[in-house]
């Protein structure tokens, strides 16, 4: 089991560190030359979902063990990587080149920060009027060509055994591309959604470069986050990539207006609610022990509210990783002890865990995740208004308060969901893909 992990990827200075530090409390290195990070940084973004304790009213006695639940809001953690900026030709060894790449192996979905303000070029050294909509292509071809070039390397080998063993397509795929992170039924989804039916012997250099462009979609879905919105020229450059890519998968962001906004909250200047255009000041709230702003702060604040603000609602950093999540299909559950109270095995807290789980996780699965004692001696499992429901009913937003009934007494931990994730967050304990 294995926390969720999303990575940031894009060319340097495209504001990778500032989108990581905009939306964790991490504070990796931040520069405005090419290449300031080498080593990945991580850190926990909390996205918000809605909460059930708001519909069973228990507000007053949520008790969250990771992140927090405000008023029914309730912030999931999630992990949020940042690794070194690509530059093209970095598959073939290029800028730092390809050993960043593999950084990319232990990720779920990318985020790719695109600087859209056309003040960086391809190589991130700062320039003006760069047309940045040709980023997101070269980008995508790095990491294709990646994959590629280190299947091509033993394609005569790959075939050869594939042949001599019987092996089926998907069998051969999955022990190739394992390494980056592959199940089988990610291979199998690959397969279908490329088309390709002949046999593995027969594919020529096209038919492998098709499959690993499936491949590319099935297991690294991509969120866009067209960064430097505050900037001048980026109105052009958006409506320009608007106009060729899905929309549904482009976000608009600010971080470094987010970055600042959550420091003057961090240091009491302004009360800022993160994923709105909400800011307070001591103007707005005399009462509260809010610092007054000087001119030139109050200045600073104003110039974030008209260029980000009030025109896009957002700095929109935050519904990049709600977008992530979502192309994702993670499924936020419930584990609890009681269908009445809410509470877990403990007696503690109400909906104190919150386990994030792959689309199509089963009863079954959920149990082991939550602990293997409880699928140990799994007797069967009740949700909302003590409905039973089949160790095989998948787990879906609208069914996700799950009480389980073992045969024995489970240690008072398995009724929780388990603590010991590699990041500490306690998240996204994870079903195999299916
Ligand atoms: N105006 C503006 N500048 C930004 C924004 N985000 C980042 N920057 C600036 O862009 C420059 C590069 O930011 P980084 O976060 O270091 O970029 P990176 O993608 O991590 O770069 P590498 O580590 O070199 O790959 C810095 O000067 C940041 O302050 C933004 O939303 N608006
Ligand atoms: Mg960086």
């Amino acid at each position: 089991m294995k926390d969720v992990v999303i990575a940031c990827v894009g060319k340097p200075s495209a504001g990778k560190s500032s989108f990581l530090n905009a939306v964790t409390d991490a504070t990796a290195k931040v520069g405005n030359y090419p290449f300031t990070t080498i080593k990945p940084n991580n850190g926990i973004a909390y996205f918000p979902i809605e909460c059930p304790c708001k519909r069973f009213n228990k507000t007053s006695l949520c008790a969250p063990r990771y992140g927090r639940c405000i008023e029914g809001k309730r912030y999931v953690p999630i992990q949020i990587l940042d690794v070194a900026g690509l530059v093209p030709g970095a598959s073939e060894g290029q800028g730092l080149g390809n050993q960043f790449l593999d950084d990319l192996r232990h990720a779920n979905a990318l985020i790719h920060v695109v600087d859209v303000s056309g003040t960086t070029d391809a190589g991130g050294k700062e320039t003006v009027g760069y047309d940045p909509i040709g980023d997101i292509e070269w980008l995508r071809g790095e990491i294709h060509s990646w994959i590629y070039g280190n299947l091509h390397k033993r394609w005569g080998q790959i075939v050869r055994r594939h042949v001599a063993v019987k092996a089926s397509t998907a069998e051969t795929l999955h022990n190739q591309l394992s390494g980056y992170g592959a199940t089988l039924s990610i291979v199998q989804r690959t397969l279908d959604r490329s088309g390709v039916k002949d046999a593995m012997d027969t594919w020529d250099k096209e038919t492998v470069k098709k499959v690993v462009d499936a491949f590319l979609d099935e297991r690294f879905p991509t969120i866009i986050a067209l960064n430097k919105i505050d900037l001048p020229d980026s109105d052009k450059n958006i409506a320009k990539i608007m106009r060729k890519y899905d929309q549904n998968r482009i976000v608009l962001s600010s971080a470094l207006a987010e970055t600042f906004l959550r420091k003057l909250h961090k240091q009491k200047f302004i009360v800022y609610e993160e994923g709105t255009d909400n800011v307070q000041t001591k103007e707005d709230l005399p009462d509260s022990d809010l610092k007054p702003l000087d001119d030139k702060l109050q200045s600073r604040i104003e110039k974030v509210q008209d260029l980000v603000l009030y025109r896009y609602g957002s700095t929109g950093v935050q519904d990049v990783v709600l977008k992530a999540v979502d192309v994702l299909g993670l499924v936020p559950a419930f584990p609890v002890k009681s269908l009445t109270t809410f509470a877990n095995a403990n007696g503690k807290g109400v909906f104190r865990d919150c386990v994030l789980l792959w689309p199509g996780t089963t009863v079954l699965e959920f149990a082991d995740i939550v602990h293997p004692e409880i699928a140990k001696h799994y007797l069967g499992a009740e949700t909302i208004g003590n409905r039973k429901i089949g160790e095989d009913d998948e787990i879906t937003r609208e069914n996700n308060i799950i009480c389980f009934k073992t045969s024995q007494a489970t240690h008072s931990s398995a009724a929780g969901a388990q603590s010991g994730s590699s990041s500490g967050s306690g998240q996204a304990n994870q079903a195999s893909k299916k």
